[in-house]
C-alpha cells in the first residue's frame, strides 16, 4: 500500500491540542494532547475520549507507518516508547495440576494445548438477562444436548463462559469422561457499579463469592482456567481502574491458594490491550504477580498488524484471545453477509493460532436479548471502523443463528462461519491431513497447495503468512512444525 498524501494536523483545544491524522483524504485516527504547551510534559490521551489510554509524555516527533494505524497500535508504541512497561516472567511454580503454563505456552493433561474456542452464551429467545432463567441458561438439558453435538462439530476444544454455571450439568457433558473432551473457560462476573476496589470492605462480598465458585468448581476434570471479570478495563473510573487490577491479583492470589500445587490458571478479561500491562495503571507484570494469563477482547479488523508483536514488549504473560471475530449483519445492505464473516472470523482466528495460546471466537449463538425486546431479532449496536459494514449488530454475532420453536429449544442453524472455523480448528498448524503430527504427507500436501487460494485444508494448515495464498513465504512456517507434534 502506498500513499499519496499525508496530512497531520493540530489546533489549540481547551486545555491541549487537538490532532488528526489523514491518509489520501481519508481520516484515520485522533488523539487529543492534554496541557499548556508540547515543549512539556503533556497527557496524552488516544481514541475520541481517552479510550486507549493516555499517561505523561513528551511529544519531539510524529511517526507515521505504512499501514492503516488503529487507535491500540498507537498506544502499544506509545507504551513501549514511554517505557511505562515491566514486562516480567511469571515466578510461579508450574501447576502439577492437569492444566500448566509451561515456558509461556500451555499444556493440558501432558500434551500441548492450543485454545480452539467458542464464546458461549445461549440466552434463550424471550429471556433478559436479569431474569432468573438468564441464571439458569448453562443448566438446561436440552440446550446441552442441541449444543454438545455443534461444539464438536466444530471441532471445539475450549467454551468461554460468563456466569458461573448452576451446576456441572454442562461441565460433565463437555468433558465427556475425558473422550474427546471440551473444557471450560469458566468466567466469573465482576462488577463495577458501586465497588470501591480501594476498599476491601467494599471487595468483601465479590471475593467471598469468588472463594465459593472456586471452591465449587475446582476439582472438576473440565476446568481449563478461571475467567477474572469481562471488559472492566474499559467500563471502570480511571481513578479505581489501578485498584481493579490488584483486585484481580487478589483474587488470582486467593484461587490458587485455594486450590494447592495443582492451580488453574487465572486469566484477566480484558477489552484489547486498553491500560493493560502498564506501571501508571498497576498493571505491568511486576504489580500482578499473581495472574497467569492475560486475556484480550481483541477485534482486531481485518490485518492485526504489529499488534503482537508489541504486545509481547508489553508483557511476558502469555495471552488468550477471549473475543474476536465479526457479526454476520450487513447493516450497510441490510442483509446477512455470511461469506464476509467467515472470512474475518477465520482471518483473524490464523493470527491468534500464531500469535497466542488460542482463541474463543465471539460468539456461539446470536443473543435475541441485547436490543429491544428479547423476543424480537433487532438490528441495535454501535458504530466501530473494525468491521467492514462499519457497525456492530449486537444480536448477530452467533456461529450460528437461532429460531424459535415452542417449547423446545430454540433450533439453532449454522452459518458459514460455523463451517469454515470447523475447518480451522480441526488442523493444526502444517497439519493438513489432521491426524495429529507434522510429517513428509503433511509436507507433500503442501507443494500440492502451492499457488492455492488459503481456504479450506490448504488455508487452515499452511497459512503461515497471512496474505491470501499458499506460497514459498509460508514455507518457514510448515518447516517449523515438521517432525514435531501438533497441538490438541
Ligand atoms: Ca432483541
Ligand atoms: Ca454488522
Ligand atoms: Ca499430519
Ligand atoms: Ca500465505
Amino acid at each position: 500500500m502506498q500513499w499519496r498524501h499525508v496530512v497531520a494536523t493540530w489546533r489549540d483545544a481547551a486545555g491541549g491540542t487537538d490532532l488528526w491524522l489523514f491518509l489520501d483524504g481519508q481520516y484515520v485516527g485522533y488523539a487529543f494532547l492534554e496541557g499548556a504547551s508540547n515543549r512539556t510534559a503533556l497527557t496524552l490521551r488516544l481514541g475520541a475520549t481517552g479510550y486507549y489510554g493516555g499517561g505523561e509524555v513528551l511529544v519531539d516527533e510524529l511517526r507515521f507507518f505504512d499501514w492503516n494505524l488503529h487507535d491500540g497500535e498507537v498506544y502499544a508504541e506509545y507504551v513501549v516508547s514511554a517505557n511505562r512497561h515491566r514486562p516480567q516472567p511469571s515466578s510461579q511454580p508450574v501447576s502439577t495440576g492437569p492444566v500448566r503454563i509451561v515456558d509461556g505456552r500451555l499444556d493440558v493433561e501432558g500434551r500441548p494445548f492450543t485454545v480452539r474456542g467458542a464464546c458461549y452464551s445461549p440466552l434463550p429467545i424471550g429471556v433478559g438477562p436479569t431474569s432468573a432463567a438468564a441464571q439458569q441458561m448453562y443448566g438446561d438439558p436440552a440446550v446441552i444436548a442441541r449444543d454438545l453435538p455443534l461444539l464438536h462439530g466444530l471441532h471445539a476444544n475450549t467454551i468461554r463462559t460468563y456466569i458461573p454455571p448452576p451446576d456441572t450439568a454442562l461441565l460433565d457433558a463437555l468433558y465427556n469422561g475425558g473422550t474427546d473432551p471440551i473444557y471450560a473457560i469458566l468466567g466469573f462476573w465482576i462488577p463495577w457499579d458501586g465497588v470501591d476496589f480501594s476498599n476491601p470492605a467494599s471487595t468483601a462480598p465479590i471475593e467471598a463469592d469468588f472463594v465459593a465458585f472456586v471452591n465449587r468448581f475446582k476439582d472438576h476434570p473440565g476446568l481449563l482456567a478461571w475467567g477474572l471479570g469481562n471488559e472492566v478495563n474499559i467500563n471502570i473510573s480511571a481513578g479505581q481502574r489501578p485498584y481493579f487490577f490488584v483486585f484481580c491479583d487478589r483474587l488470582a492470589q486467593i484461587a490458587h491458594a485455594l486450590e494447592g500445587a495443582a492451580y488453574h490458571p487465572t486469566v484477566i478479561v480484558n477489552a484489547f490491550n486498553v491500560y493493560a500491562g502498564t506501571m501508571d495503571e498497576w498493571s505491568d507484570d511486576v504489580s500482578l504477580p499473581n495472574v497467569d494469563m492475560w486475556g484480550q477482547n481483541l477485534y482486531a479488523g481485518w490485518d492485526p498488524h504489529c499488534y503482537y508483536a508489541y504486545w509481547r514488549q508489553i508483557s511476558a504473560k502469555p495471552l488468550l484471545v477471549t473475543e474476536f471475530g465479526i457479526d454476520a449483519w450487513d447493516n450497510a445492505h441490510n442483509q446477512e453477509y455470511p461469506a464476509t464473516q467467515a472470512a474475518y472470523d477465520v482471518r483473524q482466528w490464523r493470527y491468534i493460532e500464531q500469535n497466542a495460546l488460542g482463541g474463543t471466537v465471539f460468539e456461539y449463538c446470536d443473543e435475541w436479548w441485547k436490543d429491544t425486546s428479547p423476543t424480537t431479532h433487532d438490528f441495535g449496536g454501535y458504530g466501530t471502523h473494525w468491521h467492514p459494514d462499519g457497525y456492530s449488530n449486537e444480536e448477530w454475532w452467533g456461529l450460528l443463528a437461532v429460531s424459535d420453536n415452542g417449547a423446545g429449544p430454540d433450533i439453532a442453524t449454522p452459518r458459514q462461519a460455523y463451517f469454515d472455523l470447523a475447518v480451522e480448528y480441526a488442523h493444526a498448524p502444517g497439519d493438513y491431513d489432521a491426524d495429529g503430527d507434522v510429517d513428509l504427507a503433511d509436507f507433500a500436501a503442501f507443494q500440492r497447495c502451492l499457488g492455492q487460494p488459503a481456504e479450506g485444508a490448504c488455508g487452515s494448515a499452511f497459512e503461515f503468512r497471512v496474505d491470501g495464498v499458499i506460497a514459498t513465504t509460508d514455507l518457514p512456517g510448515v518447516v517449523g512444525y515438521l517432525a514435531g507434534p501438533a497441538s490438541n
